[in-house]
């Protein structure tokens, strides 16, 4: 500490203020979109369908979490499950208009409001939205008592741990506009302990609660299985994730469901056209109005 209570770093390069101010973009993919308030920017309300499930949502992992889970419970027959996804641009700004404020306070995606309550419910946090559909539908969530704690313990998990590989990890390996030897070692040794955490537990269990895919699976597949396949801020050789084999193993069967290739699909805007269905409001969406469809060509 210096007189004027300013710390000093040994880096060389900064040298922290007594009191942060916001006056400059700090660099980095997403440097436009990130602000140090909450609340809305600008007025806009939010498109309704017709169906009891408003999704709005964006196909990165978190989303996939939410639209993997509606296409499950449609899969297994639990129709009150038919939903409208509509697409918020998160690199637009569209987390910050006034209607999507109304439903998540935080502006990140994924939202839902269920239509077939009075009033409407408001569901934010995808961990609370698997959670939510799960107990609305009784669908994905083991019902003895030994498993669903199984399935809540890594439910949480995951909300706590990707943090470190998202805003950890991924940012500062593929996103910030420096490369810090400091910042990725940290996050690296990080994302590797949790890929072996999950390496060991898959090592005698077939799915994260045991014998039955739930919940917990669907929200650390798209996240740790997206890593192990190497797609994820192509990380694959640089954290070896071949040598998690059980991991691989977890990853492959869940990426064989149709309910997941379908899931994947929705609210993506990146990727192969045929693999982008930017808004989902039926079931035939898939075949018909996918961005191949819309006359796009790779
Ligand atoms: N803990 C939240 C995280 C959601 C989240 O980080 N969403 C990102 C996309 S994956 C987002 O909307 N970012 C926009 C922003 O930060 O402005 C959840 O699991 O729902």
């Amino acid at each position: 500490m210096s007189d004027d209570n300013e710390q000093t770093s040994d880096s060389g390069g900064y040298t922290p203020p007594r009191v942060w101010t916001w006056d400059r973009e700090s660099g980095g993919r997403f440097a436009k979109i990130n602000r140090p308030i909450a609340g809305p920017t600008h007025d806009r309300e939010l498109p309704v369908g017709e169906h009891p499930l408003q999704l709005y949502s964006l196909a990165t992992p978190n989303g996939v979490k939410v639209t993997v889970m509606l296409e499950e419970l449609l899969a297994a027959g639990h129709s009150g499950a038919e939903y409208d996804a509509w697409l918020i641009n998160i690199q637009e700004g569209d987390q910050f208009g006034s209607g999507f404020v109304a439903i998540n306070p935080n502006s990140k995606i994924p939202a839902l409001q269920d239509r077939s309550t009075d009033p409407a419910t408001r569901v934010f946090e995808s961990g609370a939205i698997l959670l939510y559909l799960a107990e609305k539908f009784g669908a994905f969530l083991p019902t003895d008592h030994a498993s669903r704690t199984a399935a809540l313990s890594w439910l949480f998990w995951q909300m706590g741990s990707a943090p470190y590989l998202g805003g950890g990890f991924g940012h500062f390996y593929a996103y910030a506009p420096t490369k810090i030897e400091y910042a990725i070692d940290r996050f690296a040794m990080e994302t590797k302990r949790q890929l072996d955490v999950l390496d060991r537990h898959l090592a005698d269990h077939r799915f994260m609660a045991g014998d039955e895919y739930s919940i917990a699976d669907m929200a650390i597949w798209p996240w740790y299985g997206g890593l192990a396949a190497g797609v994820l801020y192509e990380a694959g050789e640089f954290l070896d994730v071949q040598s998690y084999e059980n991991v691989q193993r977890w990853t492959r069967e869940i990426a064989e469901r149709p309910a997941v290739q379908r899931g994947r699909m929705v609210n993506r805007t990146w990727g192969k056209p045929e693999s982008q269905l930017h808004e989902r409001h039926d079931a035939s969406d898939f075949e018909t109005k996918t961005q191949y469809e819309a006359g796009e060509r790779a």
